[in-house]
């Protein structure tokens, strides 16, 4: 393992063991730890201090701590804590399955966060205090300052506000990372705050690298380790014609002269349903794309290496093995036309708005008022969290949210009557696709949203089911602005 990746002296004298690291955790501790979606996470501590955990656990001491990201991670983090049971609250994000079955089985805290506050609500001081932070970094200066690696996330306020710092330099990402990220320093607490000076998706108005007082500095450990490189499906029929709706739209609101020829900013959540668009995209007729995201997925590395998109800003890349080795390959090029930032400035409201992005994420179910409920599997299970999509889909020129139009073998509805659970509510939902048509809400009343939905989103053989609902909720509720009957809105089936 080449240890050349850090280069300033004084910090090589801390360099140690993942072990010798985990060790300076405590029972208790509030740790903040770099990780994106599945990059930039620490891939050596973690599963340190997770065996540190069991050992502890096997002697009947206790050791629980609380564990503060950027957003999901990897097994080798959040698995691997979860499996030990060393978590006792997580937040902000998560997709492991383990930590998942753990919180949902009540013995895991979880505050699931919009990606944006999370920074901010550490400043004001809602989420307690931050003890150590663990953080991936690609390189270290001579002068001290820290590279960052595959995702920014928190890392900037995690390394600000903890009060031990331990950083994990990771000797398989590439050192021409270093001038790929823009970390901006300008932000204040209110009523101080300045406005966030992004006029376009590519300005740079911060640093490239990270600051980082010296001697908070407990550790520094080397790693080679690759991200955890997810795997997409190449695009099925299903999230193809979703993808096929899409891109027919776009084409009629630049028609309408409603978005200009290369579309505005674009934002897309992660999964094959986005992977998708991005292909249809590829083959579009729009150029000159441009997107202001918060992950960067193969589709969207696509688009930059074929020329049809000139800039993404995002926070983290979201990579397939062979795609991250293409980034590697292709670094020099991709340099200048990829910025990553950190998370509270990637989904900040205020450039969203100002940029006008085009928001397009996925969702469980979508009731038929437009409602969405993006993170909760029949109103008490969470699925993953909010993520960004809260960020984007309020502050966006267009909101889209998108799914297929049934789950589980077509079994279940993703249309229903009213949703077990909100994370957007109708005022931020503009246009809702299915592989069965787009239904465009723009200007609609709830009732004409619920008939354009049933109509144009809701899979052929739950349509009848819904519209009966409709029906008889229009003649039988009280309040006939949007009509519901309670006792039934939750228990629509199919026929037969
Ligand atoms: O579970 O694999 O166990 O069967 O939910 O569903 O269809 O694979 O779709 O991967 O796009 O995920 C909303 C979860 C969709 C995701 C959600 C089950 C389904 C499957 C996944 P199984 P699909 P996707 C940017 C923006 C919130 C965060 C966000 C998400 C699993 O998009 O987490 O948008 N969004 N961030 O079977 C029961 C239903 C269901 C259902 C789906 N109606 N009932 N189960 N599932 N619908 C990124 C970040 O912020 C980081």
């Amino acid at each position: 393992m080449s240890s050349s990746q850090v280069m300033s002296q004084a910090l090589r004298a801390r360099i140690m063991s993942a072990d010798e690291a985990a060790a300076l955790v405590k029972p208790g501790d509030n740790v903040g730890m770099s990780g994106f979606t599945g990059s930039g996470y620490p891939k050596a501590v973690p599963l340190a201090l997770a065996r540190r955990i069991e050992a502890a656990h096997a002697r009947g001491e206790p050791f629980r701590i609380g564990v503060w990201t950027g957003a999901s991670t990897a097994p080798e983090l959040d698995g691997a804590l979860a499996k030990a049971n060393g978590i006792d609250l997580r937040l902000p994000y998560q997709s492991d399955p383990t930590t998942r079955q753990r919180i949902n089985s009540g013995s895991i805290e979880y505050i699931d966060l919009h990606l944006s506050h999370v920074a901010q609500f550490v400043w004001f001081g809602f989420l307690g205090h931050l003890d150590i932070a663990v953080i991936e970094c690609s390189g270290i200066l001579p002068d001290g300052r820290l590279i960052p690696s595959t995702s920014i996330g928190n890392n900037k306020t995690w390394l600000d506000q903890a009060d031990r710092v331990i950083i994990e330099v990771n000797s398989w990402m590439n050192p021409a990372l270093l001038g790929m990220h823009d970390v901006y320093y300008g932000t204040r607490l209110p009523p101080h705050r300045k406005p966030i000076p992004i006029i376009a998706p590519g300005d740079r108005i911060g640093e490239t690298t990270y600051r980082c007082d010296p001697d908070k500095i407990i550790a520094v450990v080397e790693t080679h380790a690759p991200d955890r490189n997810t795997t997409f499906a190449a695009p099925d029929d299903v999230s193809r014609a979703i993808a096929g709706h899409i891109l027919e739209f776009f084409a009629h609101e630049v028609k309408q002269g409603r978005l200009p020829r290369n579309l505005l900013p674009l934002q897309s959540g992660v999964g094959n349903v986005a992977n998708a668009v991005m292909a249809g995209l590829d083959d579009g007729p729009f150029p000159h794309l441009t997107a202001y995201t918060e992950v960067l997925q193969d589709g969207m590395l696509n688009l930059i290496r074929s020329g049809r998109m000139d800039l993404a800003s995002a926070t983290a890349l979201s990579l397939s093995s062979d795609a991250a080795l293409e980034f590697n390959r292709e670094i020099e090029f991709l340099r200048d036309r990829i910025v990553l930032r950190p998370q509270e400035i990637s989904n900040h409201p205020e450039v969203i708005r100002r940029l006008g992005v085009i928001a397009m994420n996925g969702l469980i179910e979508a009731d038929i008022y437009g409602n969405v409920n993006s993170t909760h599997v029949r109103g008490s299970s969470i699925m993953n969290g909010i993520g960004g999509s809260g960020d984007f889909a309020r502050n966006a020129y267009l909101s889209i949210f998108m799914t297929p139009s049934t789950a589980k073998g077509g079994t279940i509805s993703s249309i229903v009557p009213m949703v077990t659970h909100v994370d957007h509510t109708e005022h931020d939902v503009q246009i809702l696709v299915t592989e069965h048509g787009l239904a465009d809400l723009r200007g609609l009343s709830p009732k004409q949203r619920a008939r354009t939905i049933i109509e144009k989103a809701a899979h052929a053989k739950f349509r009848p089911a819904l519209s009966d609902y409709f029906e008889r909720a229009c003649r039988d509720a009280t309040g006939k602005h949007t009509p519901h009957l309670l006792d039934e809105a939750f228990n629509v089936v199919p026929p037969g």
